[in-house]
């Protein structure tokens, strides 16, 4: 009976992190063994170790996606949603049902559900980005039809800005600066108001030098990705095991459900995270405890 309805929350996945310096280069490897538009999408995927593809949390599959100069990765649609967070790079782009949105490190890029969306590479050097999909879905729910356009380009036009379905990190940072006290977490909204989709949502989060954030623990689950400083996230999971995890710019890390987390900074830190929080509300199913 405990099995099915357990006291507590009780996630397969568990706590893991991938360190970028160690990363990196693994994608760039891939990049040398498999063209973009073979691959469809070329994406170190981050595998929960207690877990398999395509599950990076019990609810979030995320990865690193790579393009290099010149390359397309071609245009599909599918039921999945997907949002990206830019890692590394310049003049990579996202086309999304039509408008062409440059790709800027610190972005949030929307791909909202059955939207054709391709990926391009106008500049130098590698193009590096966080995908985060609602994709374990997908396996309780057998509904994630997919879709290949007839050409390797869905037709699009360049746009300044496109607010439904890209965030600049500049207006994060400023709402996460303005707030009073050494933490804030600011919580990504679409133009309408809401979470980012139905099921997937966003946010960022500032630790000031030389302190921690309060406890929280969240029936979500959460793929986090330092953007910018250094420090750790001391974790206790639901099943009462305890984890440290050191992080630094670049590096990205999963904190399974009901995990209690506190990050500590060891220099002014901004980390971005994908949460499964917009999904878990529309189910009646989110809890937090603070
Ligand atoms: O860019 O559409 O990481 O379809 C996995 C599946 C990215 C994408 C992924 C996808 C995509």
């Amino acid at each position: 009976m405990s099995a099915m309805v357990p006291p507590a929350p009780n996630p397969k996945a568990t706590v893991a992190s991938w360190k970028y310096d160690e990363i990196r280069p693994m994608l760039l490897e891939a990049g040398r063994l498999v063209a973009a538009d073979e691959a469809e999408r070329r994406v170190l995927m981050l595998v929960n170790p207690n877990m398999r593809a395509p599950y990076t949390t019990d609810t979030i599959y995320a990865g690193l996606q790579l393009i290099l100069p010149g390359e397309t990765a071609p245009a599909h649609r599918h039921t999945a949603f997907a949002l990206r967070f830019i890692v590394e790079g310049e003049r990579g782009f996202t086309a999304v049902e039509g408008k062409k949105v440059i790709m800027r490190r610190g972005d949030v890029i929307l791909t909202p559900s059955w939207q054709w969306h391709d990926h391009g590479h106008e500049g130098d050097g590698p193009m590096i980005w966080l995908d985060g999909l609602d994709l374990p879905l997908y396996q309780a729910f057998p509904t994630n039809f997919a879709e290949m356009y007839k050409d390797e380009r869905y037709p699009s036009e360049e746009v300044e800005s496109a607010k439904d379905i890209q965030i600049g990190w500049e207006e994060v940072q400023n709402d996460l600066d303005a707030r009073t006290g050494s933490h804030a977490i600011y919580n990504y909204r679409s133009p309408s108001g809401g979470p980012l989709s139905l099921t997937m949502g966003g946010q960022a989060e500032r630790v000031d030098a030389e302190t921690k954030s309060p406890p929280i623990r969240e029936s979500c689950s959460f793929v986090y990705h330092c953007y910018e400083g250094s420090g750790r996230s001391e974790l206790k999971l639901a099943n009462g095991e305890t984890r440290t995890l050191e992080w630094t710019k670049g590096d990205t890390f999963a904190v399974p459900a009901w995990t209690e987390r506190v990050h500590v900074a060891s220099e002014l830190s901004y980390l971005f995270a994908v949460n499964d929080a917009p999904l878990l509300n529309n189910l009646g199913m989110y809890r937090k405890e603070q």
